[in-house]
């Protein structure tokens, strides 16, 4: 009998597939789509892990699914070959770009063939070629052109290894998110793009997705949306000229205003010196100078104490008159809100730390539940009755803050107010490999977009393209790149020699692969709407807002330039879990599996040992899909294991089977005895059928792979049952039936298995095999409860209730219940598929 060769095999389909080109993604549009996309990988010299095929499996699987549903399907595959890590890389291995980048994409592209992704190659893109990064620089230009890209001075994040400037979403707690240096502050000219102007749009939306709640939260608050009140306070001091300085304040608890016992500007506020007593100035200057070192997450880390100067000037409580001392703290932050704040040590957690430590009263303004007017042991954040607030007592703090907001308006001292924590984002990069932007400085007419026509504006092929660290680019050292003639008057200019960061690229590439090829545009229009919005994304939750929120916003712009009919790119969204390994240098604990921990599996390696199926199958099986994996050996063996049952059953049984069975099924079916094996058979593989298509639907890949054992174990039984007649044509219902239920799983050994069974087109063009209601029912039994012999209710139960299943049910039934009220059961008899007999009485 013949062996589960399983490398032959998959080599004979890889090629075979190539040849037949089976996943050039068809162009008859008559068929509904469905558009399965992964996150745009950066190919690394590393290559793939296992860890990395947990995304690229399940959506292979959804993909082939659905092609075999009838749908028409987009699975494109592409490289975010721009940006830091790439660059990074190079440096590393001290080479360029240009050489490493197609490499390592050759292997990625191997790598994915390997595990037997069913990817358009004919669709690949790369950001880093030309065809691509013009239009990432035409959609630069269409930002510009809408007022939503600008250039400016601003403190930005600096990373002094990465030698660049990073976005606020790059900065994870104080580091870089590429090499983990600590970031400092530069003042530098950069490029913006104004995310701020969608951030409502970017919250509101989210209502229309589906995509996991976490995420959604973590966006939420990462826009940070804050409702409150903005007012005035008059600042007062001997040393200060009456009526000369006011400080506004931001707060989002209006209600506690009665409760100021303080008030806090950020070291960078601007009345800073001139607000500060002569005699205080000295001190004040210097804790001004400290806090220019600390890092804002430094500053609002919450376990950090709270500590400040006082400037000797105090400000006059609107709302009761009240001169309350200022301080200068670096817990305020300048970029935020406008940089001061009332202070309410009873009802905020940074205050109340503050007014601690120096001494300051804690009046309490909200009363807590249950409060006796004793002092707080701590902050009380939440809502609550008003005390201690002249006309507003008694009032609760929403509608409260209302009336005070009201109030302060109509005064004239303070409006209702927005802000948000989102800032706008930072796009250029003083850095040689990503898209230069499309900018020209001239000297008489300042700043020129190069015009639609000169696209792209080439990146120069460079021996030298290390960061200088200086804040300037590279290219800046180029002359040929950086001498230019002005668009707009032909006299001498200069280009902007930065580059976009990598997230400009991978913001609407999910556009490009509807027409991967298109030369009229970023996209073609008629492509782009019946491709998008991209049906299912998969990827990993650490993209959560960096990525995720770019594209969004690009969209939106896309949107609003009429270029999209839609405002969401991702429909659906879908995390991965990670794939952990033991840890090498710490026995007994697991860790992500990465090159640096050392610990990394190749699916090379996989394949070669057991075959892409069983790597497949196992990543699919060992755990639900969101949830992380343990890397074992065993676990592989174990999927091994299950495809040469599966291999065993259809290749030694390949006499029997009966091409012809559906010709002949109906009436096998009518003259099939009820209780015959065949019928149990049937019936288990319309639910396996059911089963398996929901769970695939679901994502719950591993409880359809433990329904499809659950039913290849049944068919072996049945091969050692009593069978009668006609039984050939259940059992080729069953095997031709699994064969097709397995392919979107392991491709390749449902691909060899069909071609035995006779078929010449291929298992992953045919349609997915359909169930009938009617035969996958359970057939249900009615079985008379008895007590002490007398007949007590009727249950109606699935036929193929086990003995103990049925003692269950008679017990739980109500009316049973209330008869055996008292009494003690000694002994239940069942008579199968009957009777049930309880007995109380000896
Ligand atoms: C008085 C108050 C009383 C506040 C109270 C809170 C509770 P979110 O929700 O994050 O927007 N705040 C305002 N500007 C600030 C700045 N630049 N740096 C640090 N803190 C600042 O927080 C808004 C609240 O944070 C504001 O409301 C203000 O403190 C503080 F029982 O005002 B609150
Ligand atoms: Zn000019």
């Amino acid at each position: 009998m013949r062996e589960y060769e399983f490398k032959e095999i998959e080599e004979k389909w890889r090629k075979r597939w190539k040849e037949l080109d089976l996943y050039r993604t068809p162009t008859d549009k008559s068929k509904p789509k469905f558009y399965c996309l992964d996150f745009f990988p950066y190919p690394s010299g590393d290559g793939l892990s296992v860890g990395h095929c947990r995304n690229y499996i399940p959506t292979d699987v959804i993909s082939r699914y659905k092609r075999m549903k009838g749908f028409n399907v987009l699975h494109p595959m592409g490289w975010d070959a721009f940006g830091l890590p790439a660059e990074n890389e190079a440096i590393m291995k001290g080479l360029h770009p240009m050489e490493t980048v197609p490499r390592y994409v050759a292997n990625y592209k191997r790598q994915l063939d390997l595990i037997g992704a069913s990817y358009d190659w004919s669709r690949e893109i790369n950001s880093s070629h030309p065809e691509y990064y013009k239009w990432t620089q035409w959609f630069f230009l269409l930002l510009y052109k809408r007022g939503l890209a600008y250039r400016a001075l601003a403190p930005v994040n600096w990373c002094p290894s990465c030698k660049t400037v990073l976005a606020n979403e790059e900065v994870e707690g104080g580091r870089c998110w590429r090499c983990g240096s600590q970031v400092t502050k530069k003042e530098l000219y950069q490029w913006f793009f104004k995310i701020t102007s969608y951030a409502d749009r970017l919250i509101e939306d989210l209502d229309l997705i589906d995509w996991p709640e976490s995420i959604k939260q973590m966006q939420r608050n990462w826009i940070g949306r804050s409702e409150g009140l903005e007012f005035d306070m008059e600042v007062i001091g001997e040393h200060i000229p009456k009526g000369a300085y006011k400080i506004r304040v931001f707060t989002t608890r209006p209600d506690t205003v009665f409760g100021m016992s303080f008030a806090v500007i950020a070291p960078e506020h601007p009345l800073v010196r001139s607000i500060t007593s002569p005699d205080r100035l000295g001190e004040v200057m210097g804790y001004v100078e400290r806090a220019k070192e600390r890092s804002e997450i430094e500053r609002t880390a919450a376990d950090r104490e709270k500590e400040g100067v006082f400037t000797g000037a105090y400000a006059v409580n609107p709302a009761n008159g009240e001169k309350v001392p200022i301080f200068v703290a670096d817990y305020v932050l300048m970029t935020y809100g406008t940089g001061a704040i009332m202070a309410v040590p009873a009802h905020d957690e940074r205050d109340f730390e503050f007014a601690k430590k120096y001494n300051l009263p804690i009046p309490v303004v909200i009363a807590p539940p249950g409060w006796n007017g004793e002092e707080l042991p701590a902050a009380y954040t939440g809502d609550g009755t008003m005390v201690n607030s002249g006309p507003f007592t008694g009032l609760h703090s929403k509608e409260g803050s209302d009336r005070i907001s009201d109030w302060f308006e109509r005064m004239g001292i303070g409006q209702r107010k927005v802000h948000y924590k989102l800032r706008d984002w930072l796009i250029s990069r003083q850095r040689y490999w990503g898209a230069p932007i499309p900018i020209i400085y001239c000297e008489r007419c300042g700043e020129v977009p190069v015009p639609e026509e000169d696209l792209p504006v080439l990146l120069p092929k460079v021996e030298r393209y290390q960061p200088s660290g200086t804040g300037r680019s590279p290219l800046a050292t180029i002359p040929d790149f950086v001498e230019t003639r002005c668009p707009r008057c032909g006299g001498r200019a200069e280009r902007e020699t930065d580059t976009m960061g990598g997230f400009a690229c991978s913001s609407w590439y999910f556009l490009r692969f509807a027409s991967p090829h298109y030369d009229k545009g970023p996209f073609d229009p008629d492509e782009v709407n019946y491709w998008l919005p991209v049906d299912l994304y998969v990827g990993g939750a650490e993209h959560a807002v960096m990525h995720l929120l770019y594209a969004r916003f690009w969209t939106k712009v896309m949107f609003d330039a009429g270029l999209v009919p839609f405002k969401e790119p991702f429909s659906k969204l879908m995390n991965q879990g990670m794939v952990l390994a033991p840890d090498p240098k710490e026995p007994g604990t697991w860790v992500k599996m990465s090159k640096s921990k050392g610990n990394v599996v190749t699916p090379d390696f996989v394949v070669e040992k057991y075959g892409a199926d069983t790597l497949r199958v196992y990543e699919l099986f060992v755990a639900p899909f969101d949830q992380t994996i343990y890397w074992t050996e065993e676990g592989l063996v174990g999927a091994f294991r299950f495809l040469n049952r599966v291999w065993r059953i259809v290749v030694d049984n390949i006499d029997l089977f009966d091409r012809s069975w559906k010709d002949k099924i109906e009436d096998a079916w009518k003259a099939i005895p009820l209780d015959a094996p065949e019928r149990a058979l049937r019936r288990k593989l319309h639910q396996t059928i059911r089963k398996v298509s929901q769970d695939i639907e679901a994502f719950k890949f591993n409880t359809g792979i433990a329904a499809l054992m659950e039913f290849v174990n049944h068919l072996s039984s049945f091969m050692e049952s009593k069978r009668t007649g006609d039984w050939r044509i259940f059992f080729s219902e069953a095997v031709e039936n699994l064969v097709l239920l397995l392919a979107p799983i392991a491709p390749f050994i449902s691909e060899e298995l069909w071609e035995m069974l006779g078929n010449e087109e291929s298992v992953h063009t045919h349609p997915f095999p359909s169930w009938d209601e009617d035969v996958a029912k359970e057939e249900e039994i009615t079985i008379v409860v008895q007590i002490d012999g007398k007949l007590r209710d009727r249950i109606t139960l699935p036929a193929s209730s086990s003995d103990e299943e049925i003692k269950e049910a008679a017990i739980s039934s109500e009316k049973v219940k209330a008869f055996l009220a008292g009494k003690e059961i000694r002994k239940i008899v069942v008579v199968p598929r009957k009777l049930v007999n309880i007995v109380t009485e000896l």
